[in-house]
């Protein structure tokens, strides 16, 4: 007889590749490593394929299969529904699965559109008042550095922020043969290196600083305009067919950003930096002090304290892996190092707890739309020659 007596959150996933991977990694793994007020059950993965959600219900540890999202979202043994899809399907489904009665995390960006976006926070905030509640995947904040710069700034060790630099640099599409996936669809994927990793940026930078973007000036390019068409496709790499197919998304996209607290940023997102595969670049200047990150040593956060004296003062590295760190207690002892997979099990975790006490999981559905408006302002800015662009929402 099983001595458990929390209750169950029955989780359904709609999905089942890589994000779908590395959240599910995340559902088994949260309960084992973190004490958890709800007993999380892996009940039902979602995927149109039938032979292909098997198989991967199967590898990744879910207890049941449906070929049908909206079947998912109707089952009485599914209380959370986890959209791990495309963008083009986030919208219709997170509405559903709120107007349902069911918890939502969905990955990011949060949809294809503001229009679609405003449709999502719009029913976020009607579900929230049933007690249903809905969150969008910006895992990056749950990186241990990352959560710890944004501690900093909000005890203002480095005061108040005047500029700051933010870059997202991948490579798997500088090569100009590789395949055309869906990540390159505007009709999937909504946008390009500018939603697909700018948003990450976008949010991280709101979050560290806790001030909005108010106004933007951007420019996207397309370096390769005709891809051959991808065949199969996993993660961010595939095999290329014979077929050739158009890019309908920027492949790199750069902004100048003002922030709400006053200060000033460059940002920038390409899937064309040779050499870089995922560096998520973050550089805070303040008035007493900055601080500086690097995904690729993601256990790392430098901090310089200006109010040191001249002759000490200089970059301190801290490695992020002490017990009094964010999330860094329940794993492994001091200098043991955390990676890519454990941001997803500590936003399972924030959410779970969130859930247990009725509160508001962060990133909510709304700043996940604030983010869609600061891209939609980019967009809007590089199709007018850079004009400098308000961010809907924002204070003036
Ligand atoms: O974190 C990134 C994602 O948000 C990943 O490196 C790839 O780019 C996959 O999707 C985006």
């Amino acid at each position: 007889m099983s001595t458990d007596e929390r209750p169950r959150l029955g989780l359904g996933m709609v999905g089942y590749a890589f994000m779908g991977r590395a959240h599910s990694q995340a559902w088994r793994v949260a309960p084992r490593f973190f004490e958890l007020p709800l007993r999380p059950d892996m009940a039902v993965l979602c995927g149109r394929s039938p032979q292909g959600v098997a198989t991967a219900a199967r590898t990744l540890g879910w207890g049941a299969v449906e070929t049908d999202w909206r079947r998912l979202i109707a089952r009485d043994d599914v209380d959370l529904v986890d959209v791990v899809t495309p963008g083009d399907t986030h919208a219709e489904i997170a509405v559903a699965a709120l107007e349902a009665g069911k918890h939502v995390l969905c990955e990011k960006p949060l949809a294809n559109s503001v229009t679609e976006a405003e449709a999502m926070a719009a029913a976020a905030r009607r579900a929230a008042e049933h007690g249903v509640l809905a969150m969008v995947g910006f895992t990056y904040r749950r990186v241990p550095a990352i959560s710890l710069a944004a501690q900093l700034v909000a005890e203002g060790r480095i005061g108040r922020v005047r500029q700051v630099r933010a870059q997202y640099l991948q490579d798997w599409i500088a090569d100009p043969e590789a395949p055309l996936s869906w990540r390159l669809d505007k009709q999937r994927a909504g946008s390009g290196a500018l939603g697909d990793i700018g948003a990450h940026i976008v949010d991280l930078v709101q979050f560290i600083t806790g001030e909005s973007i108010t106004g933007v000036s951007g420019l996207l390019e397309t370096f390769v305009t005709e891809r051959p068409v991808a065949e199969g496709f996993s993660g961010l790499s595939g095999t290329a067919g014979s077929a050739r197919g158009p890019v309908t998304v920027d492949d790199a996209a750069v902004f100048l950003a003002r922030l709400s607290g006053g200060g000033i940023g460059t940002f920038e997102a390409t899937r064309f930096a040779w050499g870089r595969k995922n560096a998520i670049r973050l550089e805070v200047n303040g008035t007493d002090g900055s601080l500086a990150f690097d995904f690729e040593d993601l256990n790392v956060l430098h901090l310089f304290d200006a109010t040191e004296p001249a002759r000490e003062a200089g970059y301190r590295r801290i490695v992020v892996t002490e017990p009094e760190h964010p999330y860094v207690a329940a794993w492994w002892p001091a200098g043991h190092m955390l990676g890519y997979e454990h941001a997803f099990t500590h936003q399972a975790v924030d959410l779970v707890h969130a859930l247990a006490v009725g509160a508001q999981p962060a990133p909510s559905f709304d700043d996940g739309l604030a983010v869609q408006r600061v891209l939609d302002a980019v967009e809007r800015s590089a199709a007018d020659e850079s004009r400098w662009t308000t961010v809907a929402g924002t204070p003036a």
